[in-house]
């Protein structure tokens, strides 16, 4: 053999090496990308799904379809600049093959264009303003729709005497949809809308806006907070002796959050509210889930973000077994669409053509339940389509 052809041979060998090694890690490995705010205002929020991810890690094992799942968690701190610049570096740098989490609309619109350029699927978990599916042909949502969750309120309401109703949202996407949609309804069944507030998601300070409700004497207050916030809400609504003004609470279950509720007092006993998940859900498959959800999470309650990150982690799962790790994102996008199962929520389903989630809502009445304060549904409403679709 010649030097030169030694010589060949060699570098040749070479590249074959530099170039199969990190193709052969990337094959091995299959990266999911959770960004989610840990700290700042939402912190409940990443908190809850990233326990819920990392419990049906461990229910499910960490290889599916031969690959060993990695889980990248990123806190984002709920500032839509700071999503999109780790959404890029994961799929840049890390080379992820899916996006997931999501805490608030803005951060779940700022990396639409990521997944949609990198052909990656982004996973929506929290984040429910109706049209966030319709930013990206990528974009899977497990979590739920504003309008889904408020119009079943605004059809319970005119039945149970509560005619006159005062809107209080926060001004962001989330709570517009909130807003119009439950006017929409509440008119249509005979109600009104006297009067709609918005208040900043920043910072929100709810006293002003609570005593111009008092002034106006609704039959009832519907809000929409983010997780989160419902505490403050339920504080201030109760110190302003609102309930004995025979105002009522009612709004979607994002202001009786089960990561809160508990610790909001007998002030909230009775308040109604429109959701699609409560941790007190009666069926065998929420009952398992909340007491290992527990047990991993020194005796926290799991919330509707928990549920939301829990049901997204087994799209992703049965995804990649279904598409046997192949045709990248697009295969693993196909197989989201379209799959059915029972959540700990109820039967849940992904709508093919939207890509949004199609769930049960219930209504539900705080109640104290085993010395804890509970939602408990009282009734629910089937295989309930984002409304916001539709139009
Ligand atoms: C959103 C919607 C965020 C509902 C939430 O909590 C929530 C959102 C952080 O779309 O920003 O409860």
């Amino acid at each position: 053999m010649t030097i030169q052809k030694r010589l060949f041979l060699t570098s040749a060998a070479l590249a074959v090496l530099t170039l199969a090694s990190p193709v052969m890690a990337q094959s091995d490995t299959f990266k999911i990308g959770l960004i989610l705010p840990m700290t700042g205002p939402q912190a409940t929020t990443g908190r809850q799904i990233e326990a819920a991810a990392k419990l049906y890690m461990a229910q499910n094992g960490d290889t599916v379809a031969g690959k060993k799942i990695q889980l990248i968690v990123k806190d984002d701190t709920s500032t839509p600049d700071v999503t999109k610049r780790l959404a890029q570096d994961l799929v840049v740098n890390e080379k992820v093959n899916v996006l997931a989490g999501f805490g608030i609309t803005p951060s779940a619109l700022a990396v639409a264009p990521i997944a949609t350029q990198s052909k990656t699927p982004q996973v929506v978990m929290a984040a429910a303003t109706s049209s966030i599916t319709q930013a990206s042909p990528y974009i899977v949502r497990t979590s739920f729709t504003l309008p889904q969750a408020s119009v079943a309120l605004a059809d319970w309401a005119p039945k149970n005497g509560i005619k006159k109703v005062v809107t209080l949202v926060s001004d962001y996407g989330p709570g517009i949809d909130a807003e119009k949609f439950f006017k929409e309804r509440l008119t249509f069944n005979g109600g009104q809308v006297t009067e709609a507030l918005r208040v900043p998601l920043r910072n929100p300070d709810f006293a002003p806006f609570l005593q111009k409700v008092r002034d106006l004497k609704p039959d009832a207050l519907f809000v929409f907070v983010p997780s989160g916030a419902g505490t403050a809400v339920m504080k201030q609504f109760l110190e302003r002796g609102m309930d004995k003004a025979g105002i009522k609470l009612i709004g979607t279950g994002d202001v009786t959050d089960d990561d809160l509720l508990n610790d909001m007092g007998d002030g909230a006993l009775g308040v109604v509210t429109s959701h699609h998940y409560s941790a007190a859900h009666p069926s065998a498959a929420n009952k398992k889930f909340v007491e290992a959800f527990k047990k991993a999470n020194n005796n926290l309650r799991p919330n509707f973000m928990a549920v939301g990150g829990y049901d997204g982690m087994r799209v992703i799962y049965e995804a990649l077994k279904a598409s046997k790790g192949q045709g990248g994102g697009d295969g693993l996008l196909a197989a989201m669409k379209g799959q059915i199962f029972e959540s700990p929520r109820g039967p849940m389903f992904i709508d093919a053509q939207t890509r949004d989630v199609v769930q049960d809502i219930y209504l539900r009445k705080v109640e104290r339940k085993d010395g804890q304060l509970y939602n408990v549904e009282f009734d629910v409403i089937k295989d309930v389509k984002d409304p916001g679709k539709a139009r």
